[in-house]
C-alpha cells in the first residue's frame, strides 16, 4: 500500500473539467474557447423537472445526444491517475463526481459516487426502478422492470436532491484532505463541500484549469489542465508527500 504521508482519508470532488480533455463539453465556457453546454441550451429548458414536464422530447433528445457521445469518448490521464490512486490508497478514499459520464469507472476507479446521477442509467417514474441504459429514451421504450413507458434520464436536475448526501457528508467528516478537480464551483451543494471540509479540519486543494468561483476557499490552488496537474499530484501523494 502507498506510503501514508500526512494524510489518511481523502475526498475528491470532480466536475466537467476532469472530462474536458476526453472531449466531453463542459457546462460553462472557459477561456479555452471550447463549446459549452449551457451556451447551446437554456438550463431551465433541459436540466429542470419543469423543463422536462414542459417539453419532454427536447429534454430526452438533449440527454440522448450526450449519452451517445460519452460512449465514443475515452478516459484521459486525469481519470487514469485517480484510478491508480484509488487502487493504491490504503486509507479511505471517495471520488464524489458531479459528472454523469462513466469515465472514472472506465479508467478503473472503484470508490466513485455520482452525486448528480449517470447518463448510462434510466429511471422509471412509474416503478422507481433504475436500469442500466445505453440507447435512446426519446422513443419512450418500456421500463425493463415494469414495462411502463415512463423512463427518464437518471440525472439530478436543478431543484432535485443530489444522491447520497449523507454518505458524502460522512466522508467529509472523516477527511483530512479534500481535493476539488475541474469544477467551476457554481452549483450547490457540491460547491459548498470545500467550506465544510475546511471547517472540519481538512487540508483543501483545488486543481483547475483557471481560478474558479471557490478558489479563495482553498488552502492551495494549482492551475493547469487536469491531464497534467492530476497525475503529478497523485505521484506526490503516493510518495507520501
Ligand atoms: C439542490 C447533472 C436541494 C445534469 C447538474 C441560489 C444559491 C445557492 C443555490 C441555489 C440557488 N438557487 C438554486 C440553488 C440550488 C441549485 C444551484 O446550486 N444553482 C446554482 C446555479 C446557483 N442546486 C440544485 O438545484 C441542486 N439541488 O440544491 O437540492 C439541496 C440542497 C442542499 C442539500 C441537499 C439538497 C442540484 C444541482 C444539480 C444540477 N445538475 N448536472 C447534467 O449533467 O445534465 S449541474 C452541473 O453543473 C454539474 O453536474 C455540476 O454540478 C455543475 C457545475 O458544472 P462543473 O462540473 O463545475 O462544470 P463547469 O463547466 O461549470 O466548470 C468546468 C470547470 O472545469 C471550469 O472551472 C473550468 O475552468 C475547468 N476546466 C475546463 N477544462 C479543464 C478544466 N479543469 C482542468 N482541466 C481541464 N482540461
Amino acid at each position: 500500500m502507498a506510503a501514508m504521508g500526512q494524510y489518511r482519508n481523502i475526498v475528491i470532488l470532480t466536475g466537467a473539467g476532469v472530462s474536458a480533455e476526453s472531449g466531453i463539453d463542459t457546462f460553462r465556457a472557459g477561456t479555452d474557447g471550447q463549446p459549452s453546454l449551457w451556451e447551446q441550451h437554456d438550463v431551465e429548458d433541459v436540466a429542470t423537472p419543469e423543463g422536462f414536464a414542459r417539453d419532454p422530447e427536447l429534454v430526452q433528445r438533449f440527454y440522448d445526444m450526450r449519452r451517445a457521445a460519452i460512449q465514443t469518448k475515452l478516459p484521459n490521464p486525469a481519470h487514469d491517475a485517480l484510478a491508480r490512486l484509488d487502487a493504491a490508497w490504503g486509507g479511505d478514499l471517495l471520488i464524489v463526481t458531479q459528472n454523469v459520464d462513466d469515465l472514472h469507472e472506465r479508467a478503473g476507479a472503484r470508490r466513485v459516487l455520482h452525486m448528480h446521477g449517470e447518463h448510462l442509467k434510466a429511471w422509471c417514474t412509474a416503478c422507481d426502478v433504475r436500469s442500466p441504459w445505453r440507447g435512446s429514451l426519446a422513443d419512450y421504450p418500456p421500463c425493463p422492470a415494469c414495462q411502463a413507458r415512463s423512463l427518464r434520464p437518471d440525472v439530478v436536475w436543478f431543484g432535485e436532491m443530489p444522491y447520497e448526501m449523507n454518505r458524502i457528508y460522512a466522508a467529509l467528516r472523516r477527511a483530512d484532505l479534500f481535493v476539488s478537480i475541474g469544477t467551476s464551483g457554481a452549483v450547490y451543494p457540491a460547491a459548498g463541500f470545500v467550506r465544510d471540509a475546511r471547517e472540519l479540519g481538512a487540508h483543501t486543494l483545488e486543481l483547475n484549469l483557471e481560478r474558479s468561483q471557490g478558489s479563495h476557499l482553498f488552502h492551495e490552488s494549482r492551475l493547469g489542465p487536469a491531464s497534467q496537474t492530476v497525475p503529478s499530484w497523485v505521484d506526490e501523494v503516493l510518495a507520501g508527500a
